[in-house]
């Protein structure tokens, strides 16, 4: 299998600053995203988007089908290499089950945290080993949200899965199925969502946008400045009005295409995470999120010490609460029936002693007659001889 080579315009990966271009080089990188969202936004189709146009060789020649659409009921990773110029990346993209399908989701995104939790775990294990040659990579770099084109706003539940990925991972706002937005509500909604954000105080991925060459500048500023990116997946070939055939989907209108900037920011977004910030997402991840976590964690245990307790999974805590009321309630009934228990121990000691006494006191009054008897017989005697 050749890898791809994904940048033809010399903005790549190749061309990152050459101490860091070492370090990543060295270690040979793991590259992971992953995409979350409501039921049914468009993540596997994304997924499938992706890698047509721009990942054709898959590492595994048996993963080399597209991903089977329908609903994704587990987290799946699929894997790929990235080849830029001899420089290897090995990309991971997570796809995850989508919530929100229930009347209570309280708890729904739990196995998302979870799973981003066990990786920065996972590596910090194996990092306080004494060989660290091998070490498994999977700690998530970049966090696509899949937002529903509802044309409204972000949902309650929506802001609280951002806010608790926002201070996880690098969290990049995603608005799903743009081609079902008129340019000019795309356009509001995108404002809308910013808004939120910025209101709700949600953590999102940015990144510095400077550089010594002014175009490069530019064209950071342009990418950011899109965010939350609007994508249209698809992977069929359309024909569009002027004879071209692309990647889009068809309507009686016309095409919507994937890799139209007039659409959507696909093209924006495929840039930005296998190209120009894929490295300030790789460090941003290990400097910031990992070194958060690792913190955290070290603070709260000792060395080598296990996690002490997953997540703080609602369900689990109810769950936790029940036994505890159980077992509380156990542990009142138990003591009351040994008070019980100890009253009748008292008042049965009581009694004896009671008893006893009367005995007691019966034996006295017999010695006091039996003495009397004594003497009286002592005396009868005396009387006698003389
Ligand atoms: N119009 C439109 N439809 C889309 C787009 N992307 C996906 N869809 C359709 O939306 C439906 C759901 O897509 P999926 O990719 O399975 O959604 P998902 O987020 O993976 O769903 P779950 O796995 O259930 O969470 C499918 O019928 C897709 O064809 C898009 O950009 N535009
Ligand atoms: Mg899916």
């Amino acid at each position: 299998m050749a890898p791809v080579n994904v940048s033809s315009d010399g903005i790549g990966i190749a061309h990152l600053p050459n101490q860091k271009h070492k370090i990543i080089t060295n270690r040979g990188a793991n590259y992971t995203i992953m995409l979350c969202g409501e039921s049914g936004s468009g993540k596997s189709t994304f997924i499938n988007t992706l890698f047509t146009t721009s990942i054709k060789d898959y590492k595994e020649p048996s993963k080399r089908h597209e991903k089977q659409l329908g609903r994704t009921v587990e987290i799946e990773i699929t894997k790929a290499e990235l080849e830029e110029k001899s420089f290897k990346v090995k990309l991971n993209v997570i796809d995850t089950p989508g919530f929100g399908d229930y009347v209570n989701n309280y708890d729904s995104w739990s196995p998302i945290i979870e799973f981003l939790d066990d990786q920065h775990e996972s590596y910090m294990r194996q990092e306080q080993q004494p060989s660290r040659n091998g070490i498994i990579d999977m700690r998530v770099h970049a966090c696509l949200y899949f937002i529903r084109p509802s044309g409204h706003g972000l949902k309650p539940l929506d802001i609280e899965i951002m806010k608790r990925l926002g201070s996880r991972v690098n969290l990049i706002p995603i608005i799903a199925k743009a081609d079902t937005l008129t340019p000019k509500d795309l356009a509001t909604f995108k404002q809308r969502i910013r808004d939120v954000i910025k209101a709700q105080n949600i953590q999102i991925y940015s990144s510095p946008v400077d550089s010594e060459d002014e175009e490069v500048t530019h064209r950071n500023q342009s990418i950011l400045d899109a965010m939350p990116f609007s994508v249209i997946g698809s992977t069929e070939l359309v024909h569009t009005a002027d004879g071209r055939q692309v990647k889009g989907r068809a309507y009686s209108w016309g095409v919507a295409e994937v890799e139209n900037e007039q659409h959507c920011d696909f093209k924006k977004l495929r840039n930005l995470l296998i190209r120009s910030h894929m490295l300030d997402l790789i460090s941003t991840t290990e400097d910031n999120h990992y070194e958060n976590y690792r913190q955290r964690e070290m603070a709260n245990r000792k060395f080598g010490e296990s996690k002490a307790k997953k997540y703080d999974n609602p369900k689990h805590r109810e769950k936790e609460d029940a036994l505890r009321k159980v077992f509380t309630e156990q542990v009142r009934q138990e003591e009351n029936r040994f008070r019980q228990w100890e009253q009748q121990l008292i008042t049965e000691r009581d009694r004896l002693n009671k008893d006893l006494e009367s005995q007691h006191a019966q034996i006295k009054a017999l010695e006091g007659e039996l003495e009397q008897l004594y003497h009286y017989h002592q005396q009868g005697r005396g009387s006698i001889k003389r």
